[in-house]
């Protein structure tokens, strides 16, 4: 599924990683030495960083109130190009290099819009590197600025300049025009993908209404247009649109002071008939996966607000049920955007806001305007409130359940569960757990593991969908109850990732239609209520082969079709050791090589298994991470929620990218 905004890191256990000798670096060769430093990572993510970096630049221009249009294109010959209808980057002589200004912003680290901090109130950018990194990681670069009636140019390579800032005539329009070709030295891929790009440009859209981005993909003639007026309420209703609303979206746009300067306030908030909760979080467009003040200080704002409301209008018949904050979240669709000065990250991941002031300012302005809204809107106020109130019944229903489960000692952590066969190791960093499809599977996973480290956990057939399914009968499914105490880190309030008595959690499933079907619904679980596990980076997929391929004595496995061929081709002693194209079908027990497809796990005996898919020195493990986390939310909805007609668009949309499907 390359439309999948979870993707996949391949990790090999096998590598180990040595720090190099320490160096003082300057300028642009430090980030072509440590482009991880600053971009992240140099894989797919930071690849498609370097357009994200280069389009918050014309973004902060919009943001100025300078420019309208962005214009983000996929060339054929592999570069991307940003066009904006923005002021121009200043080619004139920069006030302390006297070079040009346009040469200090692509040759110097930390000097990109940004350098002049009176230029612009708030910046987007999530490592804020600014586009002399994207410069310095590119074979080849172009600036084209249209500025004063002229149009100037300057050519780069390596974040080398590699013309002078040349005049090429006369210009009606204003902005600038960047295009990049990145360096495959640096990049395990340079290949861009359409489907990564949009998801974060349809974003920046909804977050920023007044501009307008086109996406173009010279490729395959694809073009989008992300232009959305009404911002976060169309956020909300696409976040949603697979979901029945039960609510208009309430919409809360305000300013808020402090001593730090002016934070802009946006929020919109709809109730769907489902159970989950989904609020994302940005602070200077930047998702906060983590999220911080903001979300807390809109989570008590709504909590207050609601309940005051309830109480001051009778609206709780029954004294003995109080409300909490989770009542009032179930089937809470949020966006929360703010735009700070000066935003301080915390956390892991750095996508946490720490700005003890926003708390406050979100907090007042979310209760006085949805006071107001919820006193003009008695109707809508009944459905929210009658909502919370029913949330609130199942939560004790399922509390007396849980109690009950638990007197006949079930979610105990001292009771494993039965057919658990866990490892000898206490040590969670160590500790690995495979969550196995099938117990012919488990039983050959059983044998085949190293005891020590690894745990093996068998489930039977398809576990329940959650997305569809309400607290009591989630922690009713034996499956889903066996995987919670497993995992030992607790349930819902309670949950803490840090307790997890694995380090690494592997879904093991089938290469085919039903094992995809497996892993999403156990990926499901894991996004609404482990999330945290996935953030963490702890939740793996295990990589079976699909065959053997086998002369003689020698035995070798392929995880691909390219691969399957390389080995025929080895194995006959092909001089460049490929087969030739159209012949690995036609090979099979000739010149007495015998290809062997794996139908499923079930086929493999222990030893195979351990070989191919569990040695830590062998095998390759597909890491999930989260990619856009609205564009997973999303994924998830269309995949798992109650309407099929979406379900079915999507499926037949992703099609054509499903590769291995075995039918
Ligand atoms: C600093 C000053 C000014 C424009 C910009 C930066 C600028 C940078 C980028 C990067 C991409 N697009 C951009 N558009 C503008 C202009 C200051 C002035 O004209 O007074």
């Amino acid at each position: 599924m390359s439309d999948s905004p979870l993707s996949e890191n391949v990790q090999n256990d096998g590598q180990e990683y040595h720090e190099g000798s320490i160096k003082v670096l300057e300028g642009l060769e430090a980030v072509r030495k440590r482009p991880a430093m600053y971009i992240g990572d140099t894989g797919e993510r930071g690849l498609h960083h370097l357009i994200f970096e280069t389009v918050d630049n014309s973004i902060d221009e919009a943001l100025a109130g300078f420019a309208e249009k962005i214009y983000v294109t996929l060339h054929r010959d592999g570069s991307c190009s940003v066009l904006d209808d923005g002021r121009g980057i200043p080619t004139g002589p920069h006030p302390v290099k006297g070079i040009s200004t346009l040469e200090v912003v692509m040759c110097t680290l930390h000097a990109g819009g940004k350098f002049d901090k009176n230029t612009y109130k708030v910046s987007g950018g999530l490592h804020g590197v600014g586009v002399s990194c994207v410069n310095a990681l590119s074979t080849e670069m172009t600036v084209e600025v249209y500025r004063e009636g002229k149009q100037f140019r300057q050519t780069y390579s390596e974040g080398k300049p590699t013309s002078k800032v040349n005049e090429l005539g006369p210009s009606e329009k204003t902005g600038t025009y960047s295009r990049f070709v990145p360096d495959p030295g640096i990049f395990s891929t340079t290949e861009f993908h359409f489907d990564r790009v949009s998801d974060r440009l349809r974003e920046l859209a909804f977050l920023n209404p007044q501009i307008s981005i086109t996406l173009r993909d010279e490729r395959d003639g694809r073009e989008e247009i992300y232009h959305t007026p009404g911002g976060l309420v169309e956020f909300v209703k696409y976040i949603d649109s697979s979901r029945s609303q039960i609510i208009d979206p309430i919409n809360i746009s305000d300013i808020g002071q402090s001593n730090d300067g002016a934070t802009v306030v946006d929020i919109c908030l709809a109730y769907n008939n489902g159970y989950s909760e989904d609020v994302l979080s940005y602070v200077n467009n930047i998702n906060t996966v983590e999220g911080g003040t903001h979300v807390s200080g809109f989570r008590s704002a709504l909590t207050r607000t609601l309940n005051n409301y309830a109480s001051r209008n009778n609206l709780l018949k029954n004294d003995k049920i109080s409300i909490t904050g989770d009542d009032f979240r179930e089937g809470l669709t949020a966006v929360v955007s703010v735009k700070v000065a000066e935003p301080q990250f915390e956390g892991q991941t750095k996508t946490k806001l720490g700005n003890g002031e926003v708390d406050g300012i979100v907090r007042s302005i979310v209760g006085e305007h949805l006071d107001t809204y919820l006193d003009s809107n008695p109707t809508i106020a009944k459905k929210i409130i009658n909502k919370a109130v029913l949330a609130a019944e199942a939560r004790l229903a399922a509390r007396k359940s849980r109690e009950l489960v638990r007197r006949k000692n079930a979610l105990d952590s001292a009771a494993l569960p039965g057919k658990l066969a866990d490892c000898a190791s206490r040590n969670p960093d160590e500790c690995e757990v495979y969550l196995v499809e099938g117990d012919s599977a488990g039983g050959s996973a059983k044998q085949g593991r190293d005891r020590h480290f690894q745990a093996i956990l068998p489930l039977k057939g398809k576990i329940l969908n959650v997305q569809k399914a309400r607290l009591t009968r989630i922690l009713e499914n034996d499956e889903i109850r066996a995987i919670f105490t497993a995992l030992g880190a607790g349930f819902g309030e309670e949950f803490n990732a840090e307790k997890a008595r694995y380090g690494k959690i592997i879904l093991m499933a089938d290469a085919d239609v039903d094992g995809s079907h497996i892993r999403t619904l156990l990926l499901t679980l894991f996004f609404n209520y482990m999330r945290e596990l996935i953030e963490d980076g702890k939740i793996y997929i295990a990589q079976p082969p699909l065959y053997k391929v086998k002369k003689g004595k020698k035995e070798r496995y392929a995880f691909n079709d390219q691969q399957r061929d390389e080995i025929l081709g080895q194995l006959r002693g092909d001089r460049n050791g490929i087969a030739a194209d159209g012949e690995a079908q036609a090979a099979v027990s000739k010149d007495g090589i015998v290809i062997s497809r794996f139908k499923g796990l079930g086929e493999m005996n222990p030893e195979q298994l351990w070989e191919t898919t569990m040695n830590p020195e062998t095998r390759t493990l597909l890491q999930v991470t989260i990619e856009n986390a609205a564009a997973a939310t999303k994924v998830f909805e269309t995949l798992m929620g109650d309407q099929v007609e979406p379900r079915r668009e999507f499926i037949e949309r992703n099609a054509q990218y499903v590769k291995n499907l075995d039918i």
